[in-house]
């Protein structure tokens, strides 16, 4: 069922479907893995919760701050070098964690953690995964985070524990899904929870979470205190938007916080990632990490995450259109084009360095820039 407009997400950015058209952003990739993939599974990647307003919300969020350039800096050479939880990555941009990488290739997460090693970063691996735990372990190059869904009290702790085991570096406990968010398009799609969680890649009887079992719903902060009490990785929290979560989090001794609205396919009407952004710095006060994750399609948002104070970020949709539309070489040439943004951001920003990014570089503005 086609029920989509034949748009790219972001129409400020023409994009094209030939074949054989330069690739040269991430709206690029967007249009090639749309073309690629089957309309009911690209629904599932590409939508949101309700009438998707969060969604949108999140990319009109960076248009709302204005960078202030400085001039006459040498910005010869850009370093791009950062450290999550201590792990050096290339640059300061992750993978975040999503489900079902195998509805854009067989091959599904193990392609995903080789292009992303490849690009020097950090992948999240989802709950939802594809593929087993260990077989994505075994085909990364770089650090891994396993994310964790709690289905059930024992097969979750089963499922940290094989995570520690094949060398994953940290726990992120996703906190916004006491229950599936509303997609509409899923709905229409006959794309059910049931459904979704029973669209089992090759090797993913591990990550199978009867509904039945689920007690997401039944989540609580002292579950944090619970997943401390079965591993020794650092615990990160992944959708917080206030404040006052954000304090509680530090309370329970996370290591860090990811401020996210879950792509917007949970609370439609959400704030939006950004706009939360400051609110959580403030609370955290440098405390931990936090990281942000959201609607980044371009180098200069990240640059904007970034001077209002996040460590680093999380694309989400980015990573499964170069995995769609090229496996492991398009996750890494997708991580790269953000990577060569940014570094072209930062040097016209006249901010060589991530400790020259800081909350001078940014002005918000009332009004969203929208083209005539
Ligand atoms: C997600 N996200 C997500 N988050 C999570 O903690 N566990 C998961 O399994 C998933 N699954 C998932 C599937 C798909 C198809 C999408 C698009 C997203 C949310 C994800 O980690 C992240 O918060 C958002 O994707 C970030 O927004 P952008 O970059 O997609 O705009
Ligand atoms: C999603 C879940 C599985 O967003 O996190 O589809």
């Amino acid at each position: 069922m086609e029920a989509l407009e034949p748009t790219t997400s972001d129409e400020a950015v023409a994009s094209t479907t030939t074949p054989d058209a330069p690739i040269i952003n991430l709206m690029d990739y967007e249009a090639l893995a749309r073309a690629q993939m089957t309309a009911t599974f690209w629904d599932y990647y590409a939508g949101a919760a309700d009438d998707e307003v969060t969604l949108h919300a999140n990319r009109a969020a960076f248009r709302r701050l204005w960078l202030r350039p400085r001039s006459l800096v040498n910005v010869k050479t850009c370093d791009l070098r950062a450290t999550a939880l201590g792990a050096p990555i290339s640059m300061p941009i992750l993978a975040a964690p999503t489900a079902l990488h195998g509805l854009a290739r067989p091959e599904g997460e193990c392609a995903t953690a080789a292009g992303v090693g490849a690009a020097g970063t950090l992948m999240v691996v989802s709950s939802s995964a594809s593929r087993r735990i260990e077989e994505i372990a075994e085909a990364a190059s770089g650090p891994l985070w396993y994310q964790l869904y709690i289905g059930g009290f024992a097969e979750s702790e089963a499922r940290v524990r094989r995570a520690e085991a094949a060398g994953y570096r940290a726990i992120v406990l996703t906190t916004d899904l006491p229950r599936l968010g509303h997609r509409e398009r899923d709905l229409r799609n006959h794309l059910g929870f049931d459904s979704i969680t029973s669209l089992r890649m090759q090797g993913a009887e591990d990550v199978e979470i009867a509904p039945e079992d689920f007690v997401g719903d039944a989540l609580t902060w002292e579950t944090i205190d619970w997943v401390r009490s079965i591993t020794s990785l650092p615990i990160l929290v992944k959708g917080i938007l206030t404040a006052e979560d954000a304090l509680l989090a530090l309370e329970h001794g996370v290591a860090a916080i990811i401020v996210s609205n879950h792509g917007g396919r949970q609370l439609d009407g959400a704030i939006p990632s950004m706009e939360a952004l400051p609110e959580v710095i403030a609370a955290v006060n440098g405390r931990v990490e936090v990281y942000v994750d959201g609607g980044v399609r371009r180098g200069t948002d990240v640059l904007k995450a970034l001077a209002l104070g996040a460590r680093a970020v999380l694309v989400g949709r980015p990573i499964l259109w170069g995995l769609a539309a090229r496996g492991a070489e398009g996750v890494s040439d997708v991580l790269g084009i953000l990577r060569a943004e940014l570094d072209r951001a930062m040097a016209l920003a006249g901010r060589p360095t991530l400790a020259d990014i800081d909350a001078t570089l940014v002005r918000r503005s009332r009004e969203e820039w929208t083209h005539p």
